[in-house]
């Protein structure tokens, strides 16, 4: 040990607590670190052509993976790159280490060439961000950085100095091998009676499930089984609620289904599992309220609750589900079950592809892209109409999985978050929906995928056009203004940067053209000319009330006018 740089001792305690890829761009200050990573063969430099997709790709390896990732930048410019990445990876909780090279110590504060201060940069994307200067202190920040980032669940930042990387390690060894095993955490019993009494003594539950009800699958069903209650799911828990599940009637949200929202407004109770569903305008007024939430802050910070516990969704449904009686009186669950299959019908109506009629539906090619991807397919939708697609079309079956940027919501996600899939999981198969202006955000990273030797397949929704935004100012009386999209021919720049490239024009080429890139060996996208103005709306309204109803609700919800939202599904929803 005593032998070691600061920089070598970093490499080895990250290969200590299992990390075998370090995602980033080189530079001088970054030196120590990448060459002490390539004198090693159990950790691997993953040189990626824009710190910002570094940052993405951490954040869906740690995502997929559940442990720690890493990213590094160079000083300056170099890890200020990283920044719209790490916010997305500390908003989705999910354990990255950025490792922020520095300018040499004795410049700092000076105004040196490249002078940044990432300790004051990085503060409000992390839950720790601290600058080494002296080789003393590295080994416990580094250890205190990878035990934060792994516990709270988010960005740590290290600051790192390239002088003090090069210095002797004086330290000790890493006290960290591991994160601990994750705790069971579960309410005391009078409170889970409260919630019991609660839930029993009303008649029409429906439960509210987001992604913390991972891991949770079986005591969820338990719950809804003995509550007769419909599941609404919020988008980040797609992937863990979705699938064999008989009380299933959709997402909520301006993107979900008018099923998802009505199981939640005619309700007499609303139980709330490991979810932090943002938009208020969907919540029910006027009933009880109860919240699970492993994270006491969260509880109530989105409608009003009237019993919140703290503890895990596995822990404490198996805990409550002996305490509840169970319901003989199933007509709420039928009811939105009903309506969930004809919302569900009215999809399923708009995904057609009848030869010969373009502009082609997206919503076409996602359910093709569902049909053919495979069981367990890791998918990523871009930020703006893909996460539409992705959210109504993709199946979901415990072992396919879902990358967005469901919470940062930045643009430009889906390539890199897809990359991070596929430098993780070599042997799946891994789906980049992506948009046109999504895509081209981050175009350099197109050319990783052949260095890396990374088979992603994108599939490209070009409708020329920054489409989501168009809607949303169509929808709230702004005219369309700086939505216009002037494309290249994105198959054959993919052919040029070394990828199979394939377009798909009519209906009747897209899945012969999708099929082929995913039989493919290698990197390959496929563009797909789609409708630019593809309304998508909760499906069960009616053509005549789609100004009445779903434009007004885009209006509302952006102006935070939700009580008047609440009348309208009333007359126009809940027929
Ligand atoms: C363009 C766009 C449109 C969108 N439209 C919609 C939409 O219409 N509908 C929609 O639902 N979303 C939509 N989203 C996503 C939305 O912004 C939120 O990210 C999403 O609703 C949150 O999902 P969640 O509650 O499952 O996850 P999170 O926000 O991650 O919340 C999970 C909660 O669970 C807690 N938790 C974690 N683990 C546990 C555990 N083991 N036990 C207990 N609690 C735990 C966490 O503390 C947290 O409070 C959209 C996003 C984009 C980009
Ligand atoms: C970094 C960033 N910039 C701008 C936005 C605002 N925005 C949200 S969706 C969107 C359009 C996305 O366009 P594209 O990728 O072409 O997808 P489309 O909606 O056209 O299918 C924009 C500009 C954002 N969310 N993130």
């Amino acid at each position: 040990m005593g032998k070691q740089n600061v920089a070598e001792s970093l490499v080895e305690t990250l290969v200590a607590a299992g990390v075998e890829r370090i995602y980033g761009v080189s530079g001088d200050s970054l030196n120590g670190v990448t060459d002490a990573i390539r004198r090693r063969s159990d950790i691997r430099w993953i040189h990626v052509r824009h710190e910002e997709t570094a940052a993405f790709a951490a954040g869906a390896d740690a995502h997929l993976t559940g442990g720690l990732a890493v990213c590094a930048g160079s000083c300056g410019p170099g890890n200020l790159h990283l920044i719209n990445g790490l916010y997305d990876a500390h908003r989705s909780r999910v354990p990255v280490l950025a490792i922020a090279a520095h300018i040499p110590t004795r410049e700092i504060g000076g105004g040196y060439f490249q002078e940044t201060h990432p300790e004051l940069l990085f503060r409000e994307c992390s839950h720790f961000c601290e600058l080494v200067s002296h080789p003393e202190q590295f080994q416990n920040l580094l250890d205190v950085a990878v035990q934060t980032a792994l516990s709270r669940r988010g960005v740590a930042v290290l600051v790192l100095p390239g002088d003090i990387a090069l210095q002797p390690a004086v330290g000790r060894p890493p006290r960290l091998q591991a994160a601990p095993a994750a705790a069971s955490v579960r309410p005391a019993d009078a409170e889970l009676e409260r919630l019991a009494a609660l839930v029993n003594g009303a008649r029409k539950v429906t439960i509210l499930a987001g992604a913390g009800c991972a891991g949770a699958h079986a005591e969820l069903m338990e719950v809804a089984g003995r509550l007769r209650a419909p599941i609404v799911h919020a988008m980040r828990g797609k992937e863990f609620i979705e699938y064999d599940n008989p009380f299933d009637v959709g997402m909520t949200g301006l993107l979900g289904f008018s099923s998802g929202y009505h199981a939640m407004t005619s309700c007499d109770a609303l139980l709330m599992l490991g979810t932090d569903f943002p938009y208020r305008q969907f919540y029910p007024q006027d009933i009880p309220v109860a919240q699970i939430d492993l994270r006491g802050e969260q509880i109530g910070r989105r409608t009003r609750v009237d019993i919140g516990l703290v503890g895990d969704v596995k822990t404490t449904l198996a805990a409550l589900a002996p305490r509840l009686t169970p319901k003989s009186d199933s007509r709420h669950l039928e009811r939105s079950l009903e309506h969930y299959r004809n919302a569900r019908k009215g999809l399923d109506e708009l995904a057609s592809g009848e030869s010969g009629r373009t502009p082609i539906h997206p919503q076409f090619v996602a359910r093709v892209v569902d049909e053919l991807a495979a069981d367990d397919a890791i998918f990523s939708c871009d930020v703006g109409t893909p996460t539409i697609w992705a959210a109504r079309y993709l199946t979901m079956n415990g072992r396919r999985r879902l990358l967005g940027s469901f919470t940062h919501g930045s643009m430009a996600n889906a390539l890199p978050q897809a990359i991070g899939a596929q430098l993780s999981h070599p042997g799946r198969q891994v789906i980049s929906l992506s948009g046109d202006g999504g895509l081209a955000m981050l175009l350099g990273d197109l050319l990783s995928l052949r260095q890396l030797r990374a088979p992603v397949k994108i599939v490209l929704f070009r409708n020329d056009a920054l489409a989501f935004v168009e809607l949303e100012m169509k929808a709230t009386g702004f005219v369309d203004f700086a939505t216009d999209l002037h494309n290249p021919d994105f198959a054959k720049l993919a052919e040029a940067a070394g990828l199979l490239g394939v377009t798909a024009e009519q209906p009747e080429e897209v899945r012969p053209v999708i099929q082929q890139a995913l039989d493919h060996p290698g990197p390959a996208l496929v563009e797909v000319r789609v409708a630019r103005q593809e309304l998508s709306m909760p499906p069960t309204i009616q053509l005549e009330q789609i100004k009445g109803f779903t434009l007004y609700m885009v209006r509302a919800v952006l102006s935070g006018r939700g009580d008047e939202i609440i009348d309208l599904a009333k007359t126009n929803l809940i027929r």
